[in-house]
């Protein structure tokens, strides 16, 4: 047994000073008199990464002696956020490189937010990679990220005229001091062409080829125990450039394929709402796949590995069904490359692969027309066809119209449904609906198949690092370690009742309030008190989850008070963040609605300190790092059925926020685990949303049921808060009366109700933070530590090598 991996042992502030201005100099090459904030970053970049590299290697040979069995999440979306502070808490340097650098006449704080956001991804689905890859680093699972290192990452947003424009985001113009190249580390991968066949075998003759690069970014885990790699592939022309054309002038025409080839990884697919269709998406989503169970076989093979006993050493999860096509690029490899039967390849595929579902909305599920999966991946397309035919085969009963290939489309899901050994669903009651609603059939033909794994957050960059002021606290309370064992927070249910406590949780708050409002105040130009209560919901916009009836309430409340300016209100500051997807115009509407509404209460005398509202534009990971410690109130309010799980509303309980929200996704375990008395329940349940769609004009009922919700629209209507533009939101008005999809009448109500609640509770501060406080006392079953050790269990078979 080689020796284990080492504990870190902390450098001196003074031996850590010297490796900084060692790399300022020799990396750099900068002398600290003319150094600039971006070059002491660099530096201090470089100085950390350094001592990530000893536990690094240090895992990956355990991993290779040891024989252990290795994850492969892939992902076209790693949501990872800004990496240096996060790095220097891992690693138990933060203060050592804060003492340093002020030696140097530096502020620790100015570098760490000098640095770009990784943005690799939309939301959700991107953040829940991220927060994976760091539980497996800290629980010893030996496990790689496989992606794609996009050019750009997810769009920056600006306002104008309350509208979200839109510009690229350029988080490579600057050198990304984390990764490592590694240009020897590189595959081929094909697109388009045609199959032959030679003695019986499939021999695919791709029209073009790319080159994938490997780029490795280290990933350490609390405490310096364990790292692992997150390697994402760069895309490059096969042949640099077409040297004849070139020499007869064509400029142009000679660039071709390298612009052909860098185009797949240019640029992050914004739209996390309708699936487009599009074929460089497939294309990009092949590139990954492709280039990762290349790297894997090669991994497997190197090691002196039987093909047939991939599974023993390999599990590979697929992030949606977005690498779904995974199963018939495992099968491809296996059958024409190495030389196995069909039957072989594809138990041996199913045995590999795992498939998470993080949505049920149906223009979100992937599904590509058969013709065009037939010209970019022509084998692929075959060996699809043979997979469905191979189920049949093997479940003759099945009812018909259960397949892969239906009505000229592969369905992704189905797809992945089928190549996974294990389906597993984000929440308790997501799961429970794709296997009552989503994959029925297929659950009937393969019971046992579909689990649950809740999701999970890192505690270290969601309570650690983003809210000092709160660990501190716990630390204080409970001593230390709770990072890593999460669980342990139950150990502040002893404190609750004491009103010093209590005290110095309401203290922790107010200090991160106090500085979100500093911060308020300089970017947005806006006036917030630090004593009102601080409602926030960020996240993307999307009418599912219900911005509309956040900002109709806001609109009703701000009424109210103009009604009565002289009674006893609760002041209130509402706060929204998030993009919409370029061509979804409906969450652009309401994106405007909500930035023209804050226009005019921020500016009315008579409301004044009562009521603000303020929307910063880019909502990234590092502006929910700065909102979230200091919430009071955490929106989830989406129409029950539709959130899968959510993550943001972990982080906010987590932090010490009280929710409102509905029974949908995770919200219902959160509920569970914090006590229904500390949680603002509202709304419909996912089955009555069945129901009560199955009222003609349920909207139309509803709102001529709520004289409030009927003097809002009506103000709207008018043009109140678009003077210059009164018809501007009559669609939108329109909309609520005669459509109303997402039940935003239908629970105006119920919401307007619980806010009361939420209120008449917080005039009672010895309740409200002992509320607060048992939120975060008992949120530890939302670690992703947890979630990562039901992944290992339940789906991987892997063991911690800790
Ligand atoms: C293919 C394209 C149309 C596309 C669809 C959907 C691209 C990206 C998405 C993102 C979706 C799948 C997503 O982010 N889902 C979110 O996953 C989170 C992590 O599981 C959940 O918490 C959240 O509820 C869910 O919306």
């Amino acid at each position: 047994k080689p020796p284990p991996v080492k504990d870190l042992i902390a450098p001196s502030p003074e031996t850590f000073r010297s490796d900084i201005l060692r790399h300022l100099t020799f990396t750099m090459g900068k002398d600290a008199a003319h150094a600039s904030v971006y070059d002491w970053r660099l530096a201090l970049s470089f100085a950390l990464r350094d001592r990530i590299v000893e536990p690094w290697f240090a895992a990956t040979r355990q991993t290779w002696d040891e024989g252990r069995k290795r994850v492969y999440y892939l992902s076209m979306e790693f949501l990872i956020g800004r990496i240096l502070e996060d790095a220097a808490i891992n690693l138990g340097l933060r203060d050592v490189a804060a003492a340093a650098l002020e030696t140097l006449g530096q502020d620790f704080r100015a570098i760490v937010e000098d640095e770009p956001d990784a943005a690799l991804g939309n939301g959700g689905l991107g953040r829940l990679a991220a927060c994976y890859m760091e539980s497996m680093a800290t629980l010893g699972c030996p496990g790689y990220g496989y992606g794609i290192r996009y050019e750009h990452g997810l769009f920056k947003q600006r306002f104008e005229g309350g509208r979200q424009v839109e510009s690229p985001e350029d988080w490579l113009n600057q050198r990304h001091p984390w990764e490592f190249e590694r240009p020897e580390a590189a595959y081929e991968v094909g697109f388009k062409g045609e199959v032959v066949r030679e003695g019986g075998r499939a021999v695919w003759l791709p029209g073009e080829t790319v080159r994938a690069e490997a780029h490795d970014t280290p990933v350490v885990g609390w405490a310096g125990r364990w790292a692992n790699t997150l390697r994402l592939w760069a895309a490059k022309p096969t042949t640099l450039f077409d040297l004849d054309r070139f020499n007869r002038g064509d400029y142009a025409a000679a660039a071709e394929p390298e612009a052909l080839a860098r185009t797949l990884s240019r640029v992050l697919y914004p739209d996390d709402t309708t699936y487009a269709g599009k074929e460089l998406r497939l294309k990009q989503e092949y590139f990954l796949t492709s280039a990762a169970l290349q790297d894997i076989l090669r991994r497997h093979l190197s090691a002196g590995y039987a093909l047939e006993d991939l599974p023993q050493h390999v599990a590979i999860q697929m992030n949606d069904t977005h690498p779904a096509i995974a199963g018939p690029e495992l099968i491809r490899l296996l059958v024409d490359q190495h030389g196995l039967g069909f039957d072989a390849a594809i138990d041996i595929a199913v045995a590999c692969l795992g498939y998470t579902n993080h949505t049920l909305l149906p223009e979100a599920l992937e599904r590509w027309a058969t013709y065009l999966m037939g010209n970019v991946l022509p084998r692929h397309l075959q060996i699809i066809e043979e997979i469905d035919a191979w189920h049949l085969r093997h479940h003759p009963t099945r009812p018909h119209w259960v397949g892969i290939v239906k009505h000229h489309e592969v369905r992704m899901g189905e797809l992945a449904f089928i190549t996974a050994h294990k389906v597993n669903g984000v929440s308790a009651l997501h799961t429970d609906l794709v296997r009552q609603n989503l994959f029925s059939e297929l659950e009937a033909l393969h019971p046992g198949r579909i689990v649950n794994q809740t999701n999970g957050v890192t505690p270290r960059r969601w309570l650690r690092m983003a809210n000092p002021a709160l660990s501190g606290l716990i630390t204080k309370a409970i001593g230390p370690g709770w990072e890593a064992d999460l669980d342990r927070l139950k150990g502040l249910e002893a404190h609750v009742d004491d009103a010093a406590f209590r005290a110095d949780f309401a203290a922790a708050k107010r200090t991160n309030k106090v500085a979100l409002a500093d911060w308020i105040a300089r970017t947005q130009g806006v006036t917030v008190c630090p004593d009102a209560i601080f409602d926030v919901q960020v996240k993307r916009i999307h009418e599912y989850k219900r911005q509309l009836l956040n900002i109709l309430e806001t609109i009703a409340h701000w009424h109210a008070i103009r009604q009565n300016p002289q009674g006893d209100w609760v002041p209130r500051v509402r706060i929204f963040g998030g993009k919409a997807a370029p061509g979804y115009l409906a969450a652009k509407e309401i994106i405007r609605l909500i930035n023209d509404v804050a226009a005019v209460i921020n500016n009315d005398p008579v409301t004044g300190d009562l009521l603000k509202v303020v929307y910063p534009a880019n909502y990234n990971v590092s502006m929910a790092e700065r909102l979230i410690p200091a919430a009071d109130l955490s929106e989830q309010i989406s129409t029950a059925g539709k959130e899968a799980s959510g993550t943001g509303n972990m982080k906010f309980a987590l932090n010490g926020a009280l929710t409102i929200g509905t029974l949908d996704g995770a919200n219902v375990e959160i509920r569970e685990q914090v006590g229904p008395d500390n949680f603002f329940l509202f709304g419909l349940t996912a089955a009555e949303v069945v129901e009560r769609r199955k009222t003609p004009d349920h909207a139309r009922q509803a709102i001529l049921a709520s004289q409030p919700l009927q003097d809002v629209l009506q103000m709207i209507a008018e043009g109140q808060f678009s003077p210059d533009e009164p018809a501007r939101y009559h669609g939108l008005v329109h909309n609520m009366w005669h459509s109303d999809y997402f039940l935003v009448a239908s629970d105006f109500t119920a919401y307007a109700e619980a806010q009361r609640a939420v209120e008449a509770a917080f005039r009672r501060p010895d309740d409200w933070w002992r509320m607060a406080a048992l939120n975060t006392a008992r949120m530890g079953f939302f670690s992703s530590d947890r979630a990562i050790r039901g992944y290992m269990a339940e789906i991987w078979g892997a063991a911690s090598a800790l």
